[in-house]
């Protein structure tokens, strides 16, 4: 079953020259890229992206993190894309991350943990077409 998930290298990620990391593992583990672009968001977009924490304590550091820097955006597409990707990520808390993933391998706090990746088809969804309108 072929699917598309939205993955995000983050802020901490650009800045720590993380980028050709996670693409090559992307690109190891089979997945296409079909879609890829560096930007800064701005508030609204961020919000928009993590609306589903809005209520959270943490959502106004986590909108000021994903705004701190020019992030990488991409839409991957395969082969159960949007697992296949969150399995590669690890775990949320780089902690627990089970260390060959992305976050086990480079992260040690849940708030600066690399990458995003869509958690269901309907997330992937909202979230390609906040950012890649159109393309799709
Ligand atoms: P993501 O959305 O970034 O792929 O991460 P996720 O699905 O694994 O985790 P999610 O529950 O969607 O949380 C989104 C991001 O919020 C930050 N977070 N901080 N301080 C905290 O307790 C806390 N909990 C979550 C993390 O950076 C997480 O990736
Ligand atoms: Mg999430």
């Amino acid at each position: 079953m072929s699917e598309r998930t939205l993955v995000l290298v983050k802020p901490d990620g650009v800045k720590r020259g993380l980028v050709g990391d996670v693409l090559a593992r992307v690109e190891r583990k089979g997945l296409t890229i079909v879609a890829m672009e560096l930007r800064t968001l701005d508030a609204d977009t961020a919000k928009a992206h993590y609306a589903e924490h809005a209520e959270k304590p943490f959502f106004g550091e986590l909108v000021d993190f994903i705004t701190s820097g020019p992030l990488v955006a991409m839409v991957l597409e395969g082969h159960r894309a949007i697992e296949a990707f969150r399995t590669l990520a690890g775990a949320t808390d780089p902690v627990k991350a089970t260390p060959g993933t992305i976050r086990g391998d480079h992260a040690l706090q849940i708030g600066e943990n690399v990458v995003h990746g869509s958690d269901s088809p309907e997330s992937a969804a909202r979230e390609i077409k906040i950012f890649f309108p159109d393309r799709f």
